[in-house]
């Protein structure tokens, strides 16, 4: 039965390439030649194409292409141009917002986070048409747009990190910077300015959902594969069936822990996790500098601050 315990995907259909359901292909035709390649298919689908890349998938490559440039030219120009240094140092570098006395100044200098409001917006752009291309290719194709109102949740956190917030405060300076290890800093420096974020209720509502969208889709992913054997990735055609792969999963978890979500609801516990996850995350960082501006204190006041220390790691 090992061959059940398997994480790649152990099937490969090879036959007639599958164009999809017809759309209608007049404004912007489907491109490329399908084909078929043997180490996708040990991922997911091993064909490949055609792709449809659409008036708004080009425009956010290009205006994500634009934001890019605009990040790496400003840190090669840190480096003095040199591209070794540019490579080796990539991780420190930094695009940072306009200082604090340049307000919410719409036009600062360039160098002065003119550079980092102009890739913010192309980034933004960018963003903003890849979600359309996402809500569009899901009306096409006839499905739900569940996909693309996910993706809104997480849209909501980066523009409260990098535009609501920052205009609720009165200075771009507050902004996130453009930066590998300068993006951990900022959070880092954020926490401690605001007084511990673990004591932001938001942010342990947050991590719950990032926790548990890690642990359902663990269960969820562990347990199809479990019955993968009885057809169980097939999860729709067995949801009303009796002694099918779904009916055994189901009976697994309720044996285990006497509750079993059903093959509908699982989905659905995993996108509201999921989703959640970056909603609750933005209602507290909004929150916090506007609202709350010490949330030890705002712990305190609520009888939860952590008077005592119960265990030293080590001792
Ligand atoms: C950010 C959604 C936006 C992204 C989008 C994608 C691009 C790609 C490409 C340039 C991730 C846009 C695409 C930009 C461009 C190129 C190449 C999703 C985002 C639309 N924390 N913390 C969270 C934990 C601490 C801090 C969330 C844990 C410390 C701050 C999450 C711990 C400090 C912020 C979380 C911990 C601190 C957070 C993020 C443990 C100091 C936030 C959720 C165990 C380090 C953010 C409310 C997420 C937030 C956030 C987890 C500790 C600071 C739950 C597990 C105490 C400032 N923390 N954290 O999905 O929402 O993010 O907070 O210690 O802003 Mg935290």
């Amino acid at each position: 039965m090992a061959e059940y315990q398997n994480i790649f995907t152990r099937v490969q259909v090879h036959a007639e390439p599958e164009m999809g359901v017809p759309i209608d292909d007049k404004v912007w035709p489907r491109e490329g030649k399908p084909g078929f390649n043997y180490w996708f298919g040990k991922f997911g689908d091993a064909q490949v194409g055609p792709i449809y890349i659409g008036g708004l998938g080009l425009g956010a490559f290009i205006f994500g292409g634009i934001a890019i440039i605009i990040m790496g030219l400003n840190m090669m120009a840190q480096v003095n141009w040199n591209p070794y240094d540019f490579v080796v140092r990539l991780p420190w570098l930094s695009l940072n917002p306009p200082p604090p006395e340049y307000g919410l100044k719409i036009i600062p200098p360039l160098d002065k986070g003119g550079w980092w409001l102009i890739a913010g917006f192309f980034l933004t752009v960018s963003i903003i048409l890849w979600w359309l291309r996402i809500y569009v290719n899901a009306v096409r194709l006839g499905m739900g747009t569940h996909v693309a109102w996910a993706f809104a949740s997480a849209i909501w956190l980066y523009l409260v990190l990098g535009f609501i917030r920052p205009i609720a405060m009165g200075h771009w300076s507050e902004a996130v910077p453009f930066g590998f290890l300068a993006h951990l800093d900022w959070t880092n420096y954020f926490s401690i300015t605001y007084g511990n974020l673990f004591y932001n209720p938001f942010h342990a509502l947050s991590i719950v959902f990032l926790y548990g969208s890690a642990l359902l889709f663990a269960m969820h992913g562990a347990t199809i594969l479990a019955v993968s054997r009885y057809g169980g990735e097939r999860e729709i055609e067995q949801i009303t069936d009796r002694g099918t792969a779904s009916e055994r999963a189901a009976l697994f978890w309720r044996w285990t822990m006497g509750f079993n979500a059903s093959m509908e609801s699982i989905h659905r516990w995993a996108w509201w996790f999921a989703v959640l996850c970056t909603l609750t995350g933005g209602i507290g960082i909004l929150l916090t500098g506007t609202v709350v501006t010490d949330w030890s204190a705002w712990a305190e006041k609520h009888s939860y601050l952590a008077t005592e220390v119960h265990y030293i790691p080590g001792n």
